[in-house]
């Protein structure tokens, strides 16, 4: 998942659709992988419309040609979006559907949203709702108009822009979180075997310490070692044009993030190793985010996010190019939290566990009470029982003595004899009619 200016995510999507030429279709292969497309996820949560709506654009010629020649200022002031009313019926058709299955995607996250936070008593206002959307147009939810293509670009535009600032802060809360494992942990030893960790951690963060030169982003020795180690070339004949057109992968004359990232692997894999306990892998992500990042402030002057064969050379020109800084990494230089920040965030934390503690205790009260009303339950049902066994007994009884007393009256005068009542009602009277139900107890 990582960043891809909108740009060139517009112009690397000519490579995979076929256009017309002579009149006879042709398919326009990238001039090396074809695994791009795959690569080349924005990371943000509508990629997927968004790619398909380029896709589907890309597929009329009109617009096709205004996207080929449109620069940033064109996209970012919407006057790329206004080509939208010039397109070919089928393409809206084909826009509208997309919109639709877009609003429909997002009311099904909505929905599991307010499922999953108990608040589904709410009256659904989908408008509203979709409003926190910010790359469609919720006002209409059927067609796909200039609209939505301007704030579809205008969004995934700002979003790619605060993309690293995020990565940077989610980077700061992996390290907070780090470390304050690390004290507890600490915490949780008696002395002697804390001071022995303590050493072991310490001689683990000397170990990560050592490791060869870095050479500072950018520069010209970290270049020559990625021409003379990957490229396998004679570094005396390091040339700068050739080495942008080599580590240009997708040949589109310009080098992205991606591909300016990749240079840095060398320099990464001095100081990281994903089979060493010491070396966060994480961190060297960070370390890769910051060097990029070094490297695009100082070379790409029209801040468009890719760097142009000019800039590039120009870049080559510099002083720093040749003579440049020592490149500081993440560990030389100060945590990227301060102590206070660190205080905060173990507040937080606690802040949530005692949440945690309390939904817990509520739900263990609640067990309890279910148990107790469960073994109520139970004392009734086993006195309905005896009383029901004893009912049965008597009425038994009382059926013997009748026989007995019919056996002795037939035997004497064959008189009809009635049922003696009076006995066998007192019985009942003192029987309950029903099971006992959510009386209070009185078994003995
Ligand atoms: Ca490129
Ligand atoms: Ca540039």
């Amino acid at each position: 998942m990582r960043g891809v200016p909108l740009c060139l995510l517009l112009s690397l999507q000519v490579w995979s659709v076929p256009i017309e030429r002579d009149g006879s279709p042709q398919e326009v292969q990238p001039p090396l992988e074809d695994k791009q497309e795959e690569n080349m996820d924005t990371g943000l949560y509508y990629d997927r419309y968004l790619r398909e709506v380029i896709e589907v654009l890309e597929t009329d010629p009109h617009f096709r040609e205004k996207l080929q020649t449109a620069n940033t200022e064109d996209i970012k002031n919407g006057r790329l979006s206004k080509e939208l009313d010039l397109v070919g019926h089928h393409v809206r058709t084909r826009l509208d559907e997309l919109k639709r299955q877009e609003v429909s995607r997002l009311r099904m996250l909505l929905k599991a949203k307010l499922d999953s936070t108990n608040t589904q008593s709410v009256q659904m206002d989908h408008v509203s709702l979709l409003k926190q959307f910010e790359h469609l147009d919720p006002h209409n939810q059927n067609t796909f108009e200039a609209k939505d293509l301007e704030l579809l670009i205008a969004t995934a535009t700002k979003d790619l822009e605060n993309y690293d600032a995020e990565r940077h802060e989610e980077f700061k809360r992996y390290e907070m979180l780090k470390e304050h494992e690390r004290r507890e942990y600490l915490k949780s030893l008696d002395q002697e075997k804390r001071e022995k960790e303590e050493r072991r951690m310490e001689q683990m963060r000397e170990k990560h310490r050592q490791h060869p030169k870095v050479n500072a982003p950018g520069s010209i020795d970290q270049f020559r070692e990625v021409w003379e180690e990957t490229d396998g070339l004679d570094p005396e004949e390091f040339n700068p044009k050739t080495f942008f057109k080599l580590h240009d992968t997708n040949g589109d004359g310009l080098l992205d993030e991606q591909e300016l990232e990749a240079l840095f692997t060398k320099e990464l894999e001095k100081v990281y190793n994903m089979g060493n306990e010491e070396d966060d892998m994480v961190e060297m992500e960070e370390e890769r985010l910051r060097m990029r990042e070094h490297v695009m402030n100082n070379v790409d002057l029209n801040h468009d996010r890719l760097i142009s064969l000019e800039e590039f050379l120009r870049s080559t020109e510099r002083k720093e190019f040749n003579s440049p800084k020592e490149w500081q990494m993440l560990d030389d230089t100060k945590p990227v939290y301060t102590e206070a920040e660190l205080q905060r965030f173990e507040a937080e934390l606690q802040e949530k566990e005692a949440e945690l503690g309390r939904r817990a205790e509520t739900l263990r009260q609640e067990q309890e009470l279910l148990k107790e009303r469960g073994k109520a339950l139970e004392a009734q049902r086993k006195e309905y029982q005896q009383e029901m066994a004893l009912r049965q007994k008597i009425k038994e009884e009382g059926e013997q003595k009748f026989q007995q007393k019919k056996q002795k009256t037939s035997g004497e005068n064959n008189q009809e004899v009635k049922v003696p009542g009076k006995q066998d009602e007192e019985i009942q009277s003192s029987l309950p009619a029903e099971p006992p139900q959510n009386q209070p107890l009185h078994t003995s």
